[in-house]
């Protein structure tokens, strides 16, 4: 039997910029993953295509498939668009919530969207629902399902689709983004025979769904401080919003939205507030679409929603109208799908951050993650910074993501790469709070047995699964450490020194 060490930099203080991350896929078979949650029950919450709902064990990969709806439907040829005969109705699976207090029995509902036939066998009419399924842990089964949301509209591009779950001032709220529906006139000014009709032109009606951001209770119904009495409206003026993330620390709501060619957006998303589209795009100040300024100066509040207000993004990718190319290519869109907050400091260096996924590889971006450091009200973004794109051609189009409590971030991808699977990237602590040991380990790999040669001296070796979890330690003035009994595996091995402070982290492979 061979043990390597994977992960371990020597001299590793002149790697102390840099954060370190090993990657490894995990074997789980998906189809079209569209949204992936790290419970509190410490597994992986996906959905899938077909009106599925998985969880997968973060440490082996093992997937149980949870729910499968017997309502799907994945619309009928008879609802493409008429002008735009290649332009197939909407259907998928798309985003997934857990309750805030899922642990809790009582409270263990998981939620998602998918599409089903609102009308009938002869005339099909494909819409979205959100359903909610109590999950019974002791049996690991669905034991009810209840149609939370049903009639949420559908079209032919820009659907949203990102739900999640928030505690807000002491009440639990489900959020849902949906897009404005449209295609673009730009790209396709034929699909409407008349514009007037692309439903993109019904983002500023708090009256029409598309475009929106809604809130609701955890029980479907319309919470009575919302914007506008017995309406889901929170807030308008959305493209299409695929990234819905919670900064419980600042009860903040963030959004992301893809823009047209160029002015993707990441907003921070208040009741009743108007985010722009399609009217402004991106900061309304820096001329990047024609007019914006102008609706901006003049702009009116709409009398029947207290506190009114156009807001400009706190971050927009590629705001320079020069980057709008004439091809997809050169359109300078990062096209940024999944985002989740980090509150932890599991990796340091990413704490108070919003991290968002790209599924774009183009002339000027990527498919990649971007961290978005945050200033400490949340509420501003201080830098940005740009992770594992040098891997996009194995990871794909990466469509969300999850941090796992023990500092794994776990990517999912909706093609561009050889399958769709579940990508984990473990953080290895390089710069912690003391600087790492000059270590030499050696030999590597080994029969098991590593041997250390440090000018300081470690005195405990934790042993850890990938996920976290303690599977062996071993105390005393240690000048090696014996893996030799730990079984089959990955490990995160932590040196401590005679002060308790750890120094090193590695990845080791039995
Ligand atoms: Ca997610
Ligand atoms: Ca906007
Ligand atoms: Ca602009
Ligand atoms: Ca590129």
């Amino acid at each position: 039997m061979k043990y390597s060490i994977l992960g371990l930099l020597f001299f590793m203080n002149s790697f102390c910029q840099a954060q370190l991350f090993w990657r490894q896929e995990l074997p789980t078979i998906l189809d079209t993953p569209w949204e992936i949650e790290f419970g509190p029950d410490r597994y992986l919450w996906v959905t899938e295509a077909g009106g599925k709902v998985s969880r997968v064990d973060p440490n082996t990969g093992d997937k149980l498939d949870v729910y499968v709806a017997p309502d799907y439907f994945a619309g009928d040829s008879s609802e493409a668009n008429v002008f735009c005969p290649n332009k197939q109705i909407g259907f998928g699976t798309f985003g997934l919530a857990l309750h805030p207090e899922f642990l809790v029995p009582d409270s263990a509902f998981i939620y998602y969207v998918y599409s089903y036939n609102h009308g009938d066998a002869q005339n099909p009419d494909t819409k979205f629902k959100i359903v909610r399924l109590k999950w019974d842990e002791n049996t690991t089964s669905v034991t009810q399902t209840d149609d939370l949301i049903i009639n949420l509209p559908n079209g032919y591009d820009h659907w949203g689709g990102r739900l999640i779950s928030a505690k807000m001032s002491g009440n639990n709220y489900l959020f849902y983004s949906n897009g404005d529906l449209g295609i673009s006139e730009d790209a396709d000014p034929s699909c409407y025979s008349n514009q007037a009709d692309n439903p993109n032109n019904f983002t500023q009606d708090p009256d029409s769904l598309q475009g929106k951001i809604h809130r609701f209770n955890m029980d479907g119904s319309i919470p009575a401080d919302n914007p506008i009495s017995g309406n889901s409206f929170y807030s308008r003026g959305h493209r299409n919003p695929q990234g819905l993330a919670f900064n419980p620390t600042k009860e903040l709501i963030y959004g992301v939205e893809h823009g047209d060619r160029i002015d993707d957006e990441v907003n921070v998303l208040r009741a009743g507030m108007n985010y722009g589209w399609k009217d402004v795009r991106g900061f309304a100040n820096d001329g990047s679409h024609v007019g914006e300024q102008q609706f901006a100066n003049t702009y009116a509040p709409h009398p029947n929603i207290a506190g009114d207000q156009l807001v400009d993004p706190i971050y927009a990718w590629c705001s320079d109208p020069s980057l709008n190319g004439s091809s997809w290519n050169e359109w300078c869109t990062v096209a940024p799908s999944g985002a989740e907050y980090i509150g932890n400091s599991e990796i340091p260096e990413w704490q108070n951050s919003l991290i968002v996924t790209t599924l774009k590889d183009g002339d000027y971006t990527d498919k990649s993650l971007r961290v978005l450091r945050l200033n400490d009200n949340g509420d501003e973004v201080i830098y940005e910074q740009t992770f594992f794109a040098e891997d996009q051609d194995t990871n794909g189009r990466l469509r969300d993501v999850a941090v796992a409590d023990f500092g794994t971030v776990f990517l999912i991808n909706n093609g561009g790469a050889d399958r769709d699977k579940i990508t984990a990237y473990h953080y290895i602590m390089v710069c912690g709070p003391w600087p790492p040991l000059d270590l030499e380990i050696f030999p590597n790999p080994s029969n098991g047995v590593f041997n250390f040669h440090s000018p300081d001296t470690i005195v405990s070796a934790y042993v850890y699964s990938l996920t976290g979890d303690l599977v062996d330690e071993q105390h005393g003035e240690l000048y090696f450490i014996d893996l030799r009994h730990v079984s089959n595996g990955y490990y995160r091995i932590k040196l401590v020194d005679s002060e308790g402070r750890i120094r090193n982290e590695m990845i080791l492979r039995e």
